[in-house]
C-alpha cells in the first residue's frame, strides 16, 4: 500500500460522491459526511480506495461512494434540492437497514407501540411512511388485526419488502406500495400514521416533510400520529478523549511541537457537529434540558425552516466544558384515552441507539466551576437550498458563581449539517 501512495499523483482521480456518513478509524482512514464530493485517485481493492477530501488524503470505504456526475459539477442547479437519487440510493442497500433493524431500543419501541395498542388497532387503516423492509408493517400485521397496513417505501428496497411480506404470511394485511409518499394515492384515508423518520440531532434528512405532507392528504379527522411528538435535549458537556484525540494531540507527538496545525485541526474536526457521538451521563456538566417540542399533529411544513430553542444550565459540578450534546426523545400516544404512552429516548441514561448523540466542539475548552450558569439558544435553520441539511447555531451565555474570570464568557458557533 505504501508504494501505491507514492504514485498517486500519475493518476487522474475520479470524483465520487458520499452516499452516508462514513467515521473513519486509525491515521489513514478519511471521515466524511453523506454528499462530500471526493477524488478517488487509487482503487486500491474492492472494499477500500485511496482518495481525497478537503485536502485531506486516506483510505474510504467503496460502497459508500458513488460515481460523481461531472456534468452537474459544472451546473449545481440541475441538481435535486432533495438528493433523492442518492437518498433513496442508499436505502436500497442494506447497510442501513441492518443498522436500524440491529437498533434494539428503536425496533422494540415500534414494537411495544403496537403490542400495547393492539386491541385498539383492530379493524384499523395504517399508513407505515417509509417502511424500509417491513418490520412495522409486519408488527401490524402479526401482533394486531388492522383491515389494512399501507407499507410506502420509495426505495428499491420496496421490492425486497414485498417478498418479505409474502414469507411472512402478511399479504392479507399488508399491501407494499413503492413511490414517494407524498406522491402515492390510496383508496382511503387512515386512521394511524407510523414512521420512523427521525434523523440526527432529531430534524437532518427531513424526512418529517414527508411525514407533514402525508398526514394533512390521508389521515382522517381524529387519527393518530406515531409518534405524536418529538424532543430535543442539549446538555453542555466534557469530551476529553475526543478532545485529546483531535487537538491537543498536536501539542507535543513525539516530542515536537505541532500546535501550527491546530486552528487547522479546529477547522476540520470541530467546524461540523460529531455525529455518532456516545456521552457517559459522568460527561454531563449539568442536567440536560428539552430546547426544542414538536407536536405531530400540529407541526407545519414552513416551521421547519427556523425552529428555535432557548436553555439556562445550572452548573453541578466543576470541569472542563467542551461543547454541547444533543440527542431526541419520540412518544408515542396510546389510541387509548389514558393509556400509557411509548417513549423512545436516545439520550445517555438510555441503551444506547444506532443514532448516538451529537456532539458540538467549541472552538476552546472553558473551565467551569459549580454554581455557574449556561444560558442561551439554539436555532435549526434549514438550508434553503438543499433541503435536507441545515445549521445549528448555538448562542450561549455563562454566568459566573466565583471571581474567576474567564474571558471566553460569551460565544456563538455556527456549525453546518452539512450544507
Ligand atoms: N416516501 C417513501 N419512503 C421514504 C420517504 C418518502 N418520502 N422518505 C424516506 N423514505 N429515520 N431518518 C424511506 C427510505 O427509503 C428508507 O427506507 C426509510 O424511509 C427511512 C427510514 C429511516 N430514516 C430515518
Amino acid at each position: 500500500m505504501q508504494t501505491e501512495k507514492e504514485d498517486e499523483d500519475d493518476t487522474s482521480p475520479e470524483e465520487c460522491v458520499a452516499m452516508s456518513d462514513f467515521t473513519g478509524s486509525g491515521s489513514d482512514q478519511l471521515s466524511f459526511s453523506s454528499g462530500d464530493k471526493l477524488l478517488v485517485y487509487i482503487k486500491s481493492s474492492s472494499d477500500w480506495w485511496w482518495a481525497e477530501l478537503r485536502g485531506v488524503r486516506g483510505y474510504v470505504p467503496a460502497s459508500y461512494l458513488r460515481p460523481g456526475d461531472a456534468e452537474e459539477e459544472d451546473d449545481t442547479s440541475l441538481e435535486d434540492p432533495w438528493q433523492d437519487e442518492e437518498y433513496f440510493g442508499s436505502y436500497g442497500t442494506l447497510r442501513l437497514h441492518l443498522e436500524m433493524l440491529s437498533d434494539k431500543s428503536r425496533t422494540e419501541a415500534y414494537r411495544q407501540v403496537i403490542l400495547r395498542n393492539s386491541a385498539s388497532l383492530r379493524n384499523k387503516v395504517v399508513m407505515d411512511l417509509g417502511c424500509g423492509t417491513g418490520i412495522i408493517s409486519m408488527f401490524c400485521a402479526q401482533l394486531a388485526q388492522p383491515s389494512v397496513v399501507y407499507a410506502v417505501e420509495a426505495s428499491s428496497m420496496a421490492e425486497y419488502t414485498r417478498q418479505l411480506v409474502k414469507q411472512n404470511n402478511c399479504e392479507e394485511v399488508v399491501t407494499v406500495l413503492q413511490g414517494r409518499a407524498e406522491e402515492i394515492e390510496l383508496p382511503e384515508q387512515v386512521d394511524v400514521l407510523v414512521s420512523e423518520w427521525m434523523g440526527n440531532c432529531l430534524l437532518f434528512e427531513f424526512m418529517v416533510e414527508s411525514v407533514l405532507l402525508v398526514r394533512d392528504r390521508w389521515l382522517r379527522d381524529g387519527g393518530v400520529m406515531w409518534p405524536s411528538s418529538a424532543a430535543l435535549t442539549l446538555v453542555p458537556c466534557q469530551a476529553d478523549s475526543y478532545y485529546a484525540e483531535k487537538m491537543a494531540f498536536w501539542e507535543q507527538p513525539y516530542g515536537l511541537d505541532f500546535t501550527p496545525l491546530q486552528p487547522l485541526a479546529q477547522q476540520e474536526f470541530f467546524t461540523k457537529p460529531k455525529f455518532s457521538h456516545l456521552i457517559e451521563p459522568n460527561d454531563c456538566l449539568t442536567a440536560p434540558c428539552d430546547v426544542i417540542y414538536l407536536d405531530m399533529y400540529t407541526l407545519q411544513v414552513k416551521d421547519l425552516e427556523e425552529i428555535k430553542g432557548q436553555f439556562h444550565f445550572c452548573v453541578e459540578k466543576s470541569g472542563v466544558f467542551h461543547g454541547f450534546t444533543a440527542w431526541f426523545t419520540v412518544h408515542f400516544e396510546s389510541l387509548e384515552t389514558g393509556g400509557a404512552t411509548v417513549e423512545l429516548n436516545t439520550g445517555p441514561n438510555s441503551e444506547p441507539t444506532h443514532w448516538k448523540q451529537t456532539l458540538f466542539m467549541l472552538d476552546r475548552p472553558i473551565s467551569i466551576y459549580a454554581g455557574d450558569s449556561i444560558s442561551g439558544n439554539i436555532v435549526l435553520h434549514r438550508n434553503p437550498v438543499w433541503r435536507r441539511h441545515m445549521t445549528v447555531t448555538l448562542h450561549w451565555n455563562i454566568n459566573s458563581a466565583t471571581e474567576e474570570t474567564d474571558n471566553c464568557q460569551v460565544g456563538t458557533k455556527v456549525f453546518p449539517m452539512w450544507r
